[in-house]
């Protein structure tokens, strides 16, 4: 079997870049060892740039998204008993976010490229490569238990950060910059209408987040260890800290519900340069994470397979290779940036372990000054709502 683009995973990076390669006459199959119904239940991201949604209209994908999305106007934090009020239009010219669950994004995109006839293939976990830096690569895959092989004349990393594109790599290519946050989240989602804004919050008993998915569904997170199993954390635990961290102990302002789903995640920054190897292209977390804070992972995977798409456009209608070649520059210079971003969201909401009175003092002082300066909230804001695309 050939193709023209072989996609590993089907989560937001594969699948949008299938759908933009489609709409350009581009051949792709996407491979996705998990099942159907796994990629489209697993809760994840839930914060989308203007920039994304864009790609959803631009893809004709975005009908059920503006019937039933939420938009944001604003995000708080809280601290110290004090309340930062960040107005995203007021400080971005008219910007906002879009909540809207990934899994959401990535039942609208799956269904849409089934109804077009698109090939995606689950249950299919790719094992192995050939010839990544020669004239005719492959993908070995193991599916229904026998092994297949399809050859592409490119092949997308699009496996997430566990995946196998990256390590296929041979040693020495990548760099490799990881930087590992001495914490966890533990995510929840509630059947319960959630409170008026986005809310993140630092408290001396560490970091909280309250977010939505509907006027009925909250998700919320705190701060962890690395290591804590979801197990130890009851569901009156959750709530009495979640409370207490985001300054409502009489309990009056965050509803309580039945809890749908509770997992806890590491806060990590990871990337690998560069994000090629031969007729090897990694997009989204297959190449690198960011820290959740910022809410910028989704958006990374969104903004990097529209280089790509455009790359590969150039590539099989003319073989222009210019644009392939700068990929990994151009994606690059995003990324570090959303990660400086994210970093920087990270430091300023969290309690470190490790942290001397001086240093959450600093932490206090910034979260006092970004309270009173304009220009600080901007600055939050600004990156927030989305930096504006690459040129390539
Ligand atoms: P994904 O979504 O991990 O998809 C990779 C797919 O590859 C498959 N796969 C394989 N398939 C075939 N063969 C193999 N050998 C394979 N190995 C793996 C996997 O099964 C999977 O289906 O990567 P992608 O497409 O790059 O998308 C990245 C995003 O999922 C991720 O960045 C975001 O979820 C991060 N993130 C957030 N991003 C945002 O933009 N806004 C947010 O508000 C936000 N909140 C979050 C987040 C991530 C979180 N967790 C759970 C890590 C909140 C949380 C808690
Ligand atoms: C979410 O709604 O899941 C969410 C919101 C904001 C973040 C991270 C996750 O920073």
């Amino acid at each position: 079997m050939h193709t023209q683009v072989g996609i590993i995973g089907a989560g937001p990076a594969g699948l949008f870049l299938a759908h933009l390669l489609y709409r350009e006459g581009i051949d792709c199959v996407v491979l996705e060892a998990r099942s159907r119904a796994y990629v489209e239940d697993r809760v994840r991201a839930g914060v989308l740039e203007q920039g994304t949604v864009d790609l959803m209209h631009e893809l004709g994908l975005d009908e059920r998204l503006r019937r039933e999305c939420m938009v944001d106007h604003a995000i708080d934090m809280r601290f110290s008993g004090k309340l930062i009020h960040i107005d995203l239009p007021g400080l971005t010219a008219g910007k906002v976010v879009t909540i809207y669950g990934q899994q959401e994004v990535v039942k609208d995109l799956i269904a849409a490229r089934i109804a077009d006839g698109g090939r995606i293939e689950f249950e299919a976990e790719v094992t192995g490569f050939a010839d990544l830096d020669g004239a005719k690569p492959a993908i070995r895959y193991c599916k229904d238990g026998a092994e297949h092989t399809l050859t592409c004349d490119i092949i997308a990393g699009c496996d997430g950060f566990h995946g196998v594109a990256r390590t296929a790599i041979p040693d020495g290519v990548l760099t490799a910059y990881d930087h590992v946050f001495p914490f966890g989240w533990l995510g929840v989602l509630a059947e319960a209408p959630p409170i008026r804004e986005m809310t993140y919050a630092n408290h001396d008993r560490g970091f909280a987040l309250c977010s939505r998915r509907s006027p009925k569904i909250s998700r919320h997170y705190v701060q962890v260890a690395p290591d804590e199993d979801a197990a130890n954390w009851s569901d009156d635990r959750f709530w009495n800290e979640l409370h207490v961290r985001m300054n409502d102990a009489d309990k009056s302002e965050i509803n309580e519900g039945k809890i749908l789903q509770k997992g806890v995640t590491p806060v990590r920054a990871f990337v690998a340069a560069p994000m090629r190897y031969g007729k090897l292209f990694l997009a989204g977390d297959a190449a690198h994470i960011v820290p959740p804070t910022g809410a910028k992972g989704l958006n990374l995977a969104a903004a990097d397979v529209r280089v790509l798409a455009r790359a590969l456009m150039a590539y099989f209608r003319t073989g222009a290779t210019e644009r392939l070649d700068r990929y990994s520059d151009t994606c690059l210079r995003r990324v570090w940036k959303v990660v400086r971003y994210s970093w920087h969201m990270t430091s300023l909401l969290h309690r470190f372990p490790a942290h001397s009175a001086f240093e959450r003092n600093i932490q206090i002082g910034e979260l006092d000054y970004l309270l009173g300066s304009r220009a600080a909230q901007q600055t939050i804001a600004e990156n927030y709502v989305g930096l504006p695309l690459e040129d390539d």
